[in-house]
């Protein structure tokens, strides 16, 4: 009643902040359209989900709840919001209020209860509110019961739902399984070009923060690469982690390494693209960071892991530098000993490792997923009439693979150089073969390889008609072939044994 006549007389909204108790908090002045909530991370007493208080504020004039006050509960997660109309002569008109709902698969955020006039709410607050909290904790407590799981909405940008685009989203839900992550939503928003400062516009953002609130989500994944500014505006906005594909990439590849050859071309790329990330937090201290006086006591934990960064890049440099000379000189002793060396190349998934396991019985790891290979081996292999070779396997490719994993990679693509004979091998079973054979193409002009001798090897012939293996061999040209099975290799093995005796 007061706070109604009070808000009529100056004119401007008035909200305040009560407690489980029915204690007022904090009584906050808006403006005539609008109220501002301070920060209430730094008085949070409650141990709950939710906040321990709840919001009842002036509406003047009629209408409920408005859309920021419905972000407001899910984003400070109040026990419940209010708005109480205020009619002209100052008395209080209806309450609408609100809740939030445990969050679920469905993605309502919030319940909006019917309006009711104001001096006739009877909510029995405690009770509803302590079994409605109950509720909450434990659907978060189940949805967060792989711990250290990420859980995540998708976004990507395209300028129509071409089929490329689909297939970089299907592409992308795929590299964030391998790399553990439980994908909750996807959104794909239409738009000729991506925002320059939020990728999907700010509007677009705020929306997907709400509904990560109501799946539970604690990461973005951008199928856009970002800048370092653009990442920390949109997790400013969304309040929530964001990584873009080459981070996605990157972890998978972190996963993956073995060796230690792979950790370190993997913790270098990491490090490559997370620096200026690092620095990107705090413009006003990465301009003092070249300037005197930025040693002492008061230096930033920012700075400190930043210089620490940049002396751990030096030393991989180093590292890695060692790596391709050790690499070369390899090769050279293999050059010498004139063995041949057969290189097996192709999209991430197509079946290399498997290939290089049936032809040379050995027993690479192989797996359905993207990146199953980060250190590649070498294995012997003697045709028939006596020709050995050396076939070696690689790192899978990807459609428009970052430079900085390019870079990353070098030492590793460097040996493709040497290849006598390229065996692409290309996913029969891939509703997306074509396009796929075209990144393959892309990345080896990337490469300067595209005038190597190539023999497609279309396998996974198993998994589709026979005609269809057919007509694509008799376009491409090339062999059919089912890595899984030796005894269809004999005529890629006669092939390839062909090959080195013309020579
Ligand atoms: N049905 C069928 N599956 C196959 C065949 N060849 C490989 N696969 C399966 O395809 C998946 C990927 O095989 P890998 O050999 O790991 O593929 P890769 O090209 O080395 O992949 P990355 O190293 O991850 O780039 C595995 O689950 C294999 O069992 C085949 O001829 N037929
Ligand atoms: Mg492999």
């Amino acid at each position: 009643m007061e706070i109604s006549r009070l808000s009529r007389e100056i004119g401007i909204q008035i909200g305040l902040l009560l407690s489980r108790q029915g204690m007022v908090e904090y009584v906050i002045a808006g403006t005539a359209t609008g109220l501002s909530i301070p920060g209430l991370e730094r008085m949070r007493t409650h141990p709950g989900r939710l906040q321990g208080l709840r919001l009842i504020h002036t509406h003047l004039g009629p209408g409920g709840l408005d859309f920021e006050d419905l972000t407001d509960l899910a984003k400070l997660r109040l026990d419940m919001i209010y708005a109480i109309e205020v009619m002209d002569n100052g008395d209080p008109g209806d309450a609408h209020g609100a809740h939030l709902l445990p969050a679920g698969e469905e993605g309502a955020v919030w319940n909006v209860l019917d309006p009711a006039p104001t001096f006739r709410l009877d909510l029995p607050f405690d009770e509803f509110i302590t079994a409605l909290e109950a509720e909450i904790n434990r659907k978060h407590k189940a949805l967060s019961r792989g711990a250290g799981e990420d859980r995540a909405i998708l976004v990507a940008v395209v300028p129509s739902l071409s089929e490329d685009a689909k297939i970089a989203i299907s592409e992308l839900q795929s590299l964030a399984k391998s790399a553990g992550i439980t994908v909750l939503d996807t959104i794909v928003q239409r738009r000729e070009k991506p925002d320059p400062k939020y990728i999907v516009g700010k509007g677009k953002v705020s929306e997907i923060s709400i509904k990560a609130l109501a799946l539970d989500a604690n990461l973005l994944v951008f199928d856009q690469e970002l800048s370092p500014s653009q990442a920390r505006s949109v997790s400013e906005v969304a309040e929530l982690r964001v990584i873009d594909r080459t981070q996605l990439i990157l972890d998978i590849f972190a996963r993956r390494a073995k060796t230690k050859e792979g950790k370190i071309q993997v913790e270098l790329a990491q490090l490559r693209y997370n620096m200026p990330r690092l620095v990107g937090k705090n413009p006003f201290l990465s301009r003092l960071a070249g300037g005197i006086g930025t040693r002492g006591p008061g230096e930033s934990r920012l700075e400190v892991d930043r210089r620490k960064a940049k002396n751990r890049m030096t030393r991989l440099e180093r590292e890695t530098r060692g790596i391709s000379r050790k690499r070369r000189l390899t090769r050279l002793r293999r050059s010498r000993g004139e063995v041949p060396v057969i290189s097996i190349i192709g999209y991430t998934n197509s079946g290399k490792s498997t290939l290089l396991n049936t032809l040379t019985k050995s027993r690479v790891l192989a797996a359905d997923m993207p990146f199953a290979t980060l250190d590649p081996s070498s294995k012997r292999l003697r045709f028939p009439r006596d020709v050995e070779v050396i076939i070696t396997d690689t790192v899978g490719f990807i459609r428009d693979l970052p430079n900085d994993l390019r870079a990353a990679f070098m030492a590793t693509l460097e040996e493709l150089e040497d290849a006598n004979l390229l065996l692409e091998v290309i996913d029969l079973s891939d509703p997306h073969l074509e396009y796929r054979m075209q990144a393959v193409d892309e990345i080896l002009k990337q490469l300067n390889l595209q005038d190597k001798q190539r023999l497609k090897v279309f396998n996974k012939a198993d998994r589709c008609p026979p005609d269809f293996a057919e007509t694509i061999t008799r376009r491409y040209g090339g062999v059919a072939i089912s890595a899984l099975d030796r005894s269809t290799l004999k005529p890629l093995i006669e092939k390839m044994e062909s090959f080195f005796l013309e020579k």
